[in-house]
């Protein structure tokens, strides 16, 4: 058994305890409150999901397994001479919270290696889709057509399957897709963009550096792919894709039929898909313009005219974030340092002066700080990858980090198929007569 599985399987047999406590011990503790605007409202704030993968703090932002950005980036084993750790081994740390040595870390990049292999029929069923598809479409049909090769899904049908046994094979099926996503991803980027001229993976390179040389792109983007993935990872798990990957997988769905789902949600353009419209609407600004860079005043006309068209603001605001998202300021500090002068970069630094003082003075947005979508596309850009309507791709390749991570918890904690109840706008109004009642009564006593 690998170091990774062999620690899975340690820490997995003790949390197991801790959960079991819980439950028995304090089941009927209460964590939350629903009130009728979360109930109608997306259920914002509601506390009703576990996960010790990543934590979200409104202010301080994502921790991965209680460590910080800064944290996990400089306290991971990286490969020599780089300055971004192994996504193999930040994919040990999430699954285990241990941060691996170089030799733990190396050794999952080994074995994800001899997973990567990619079956030919998912090239023929690419090659088959309409070449004007959204890759998110693409990527999530290559993804579920994979479904065939499942060791969840497979043990389910021979009855291999238990309630202390199932994370196993979900562990099998989450490595296994981790190490091919790159594949797919760089055969829909060269299939749209480039002809379909392919590259062949190179069996010497980490998951970070095959992806870029795969992309047919120059280092160091080997470096943003390590940096991409990791700082995309998870988010907790009540964010869409997550939650989606989560829910999916509680019915015993396995990881292709979850993750792919997932994906669904990652390409809506409220989530992550807002990382393209971001480049979009700059480029469609930019244009009207006639490429000349806008002035602040000119850029606050344009914000303004895009919220009084009813339009948001791709890039800016969180459901649960309260300040401006690490992952946009770690993103910044890469361009400051590699690309300060980059016209891009300097425009988008130019909306994060101007763009938080409107949404405050229109006074809908909870928050009005950048998300990590507003600095994504940049870094992207400036590397020559220009088409943008791939960066959900992207940010889909490493979203997977986490949510394999989470589902394969999910089964190893037998958390059961999830299953919320719901209420009619009838009830919703019986309660509210009901508390309004019992405020007349109180105020009347
Ligand atoms: N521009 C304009 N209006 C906004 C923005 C924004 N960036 N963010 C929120 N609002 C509006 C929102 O549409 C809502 O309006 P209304 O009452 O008319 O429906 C109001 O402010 C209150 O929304 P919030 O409670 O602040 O935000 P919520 O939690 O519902 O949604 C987002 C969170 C992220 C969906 C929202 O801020 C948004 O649409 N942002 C722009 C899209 C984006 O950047 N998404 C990426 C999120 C990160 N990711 O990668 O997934
Ligand atoms: C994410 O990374 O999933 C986004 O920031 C959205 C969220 O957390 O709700």
């Amino acid at each position: 058994m690998s170091t990774l599985k062999n620690v899975l399987a340690k820490k997995i047999e003790e949390h197991r305890k801790r959960t079991t406590k819980l439950l028995v011990e304090s089941g009927d503790v209460k964590i939350s409150d629903v009130t009728i605007a979360q109930a109608i409202g997306g259920m914002r704030g509601v506390k009703g999901l576990v996960t010790d993968i990543s934590y979200l703090d409104p202010f301080e932002g994502i921790r991965f397994r209680g460590y910080t950005i800064q944290e996990v980036m400089e306290g991971l084993p990286k490969p020599d001479g780089k300055d971004y750790p192994y996504v193999e081994g930040f994919f040990y740390l999430l699954l285990t919270g241990d941060i691996p040595t170089k030799e733990q870390a190396e050794e999952v990049v080994e074995d994800m290696k001899h997973r990567a292999k990619v079956p030919e029929y998912v090239f023929d069923i690419l090659r088959a889709m309409p070449r004007d598809s959204h890759p998110m479409v693409m990527f999530s049909a290559a993804i579920v057509s994979m479904q065939r090769e499942s060791e969840f899904a497979k043990a389910y049908n021979e009855g291999k399957f238990n309630k202390y046994n199932s994370w196993e094979y979900m562990y099998e099926d989450a490595l296994n897709l981790m190490a091919r996503l790159p594949q797919v991803g760089a055969f829909i980027y060269r299939l749209k963009y480039k002809g379909d001229t392919q590259i062949d993976p190179d069996p010497t390179l980490d998951l970070g550096g095959n992806f870029a040389h795969m992309m047919g792109l120059e280092p160091p983007y080997d470096e943003v792919a390590r940096m991409y993935f990791i700082l995309h990872s998870d988010h907790e798990s009540g964010n869409v894709s997550a939650h989606t990957t989560h829910l999916v997988a509680s019915a015993l769905s396995d990881a292709y039929y979850s993750l792919s789902a997932g994906i669904n949600g990652l390409a809506g353009p409220l989530h992550g898909l807002a990382n393209q419209e971001v480049l979009a609407w700059i480029q469609q600004f930019m244009e009207k313009l006639g490429g000349q860079v806008p002035t602040t005043e000119q850029l606050k006309k344009i914000v303004w005219d895009t919220l009084n068209s009813g339009h948001v603001i791709p890039g800016y605001g969180h459901a649960v974030l309260r300040k401006t998202d690490p992952r946009y300021t770690s993103q910044r500090e890469y361009c400051l340092k590699h690309l300060p002068d980059y016209p891009l970069f300097q425009l988008v630094s130019k909306l994060y002066e101007v763009v938080p003082d409107i949404l405050k003075e229109q006074g809908k947005a909870k928050n009005p700080w950048p998300n990590v979508d507003a600095q994504s596309g940049v870094i992207q850009w400036y590397y020559g990858l220009t088409e943008y309507d791939f960066y959900t791709v992207l940010f889909g390749i490493g979203r997977a980090l986490g949510v394999l991570a989470n589902i394969t918890w999910d089964r190893a904690l037998g958390y059961p198929i999830e299953r919320p109840k719901s209420v009619t706008t009838d009830m919703l109004e019986e309660y509210a007569k009901q508390a309004q009642e019992a405020k007349s009564n109180e105020h009347r006593a």
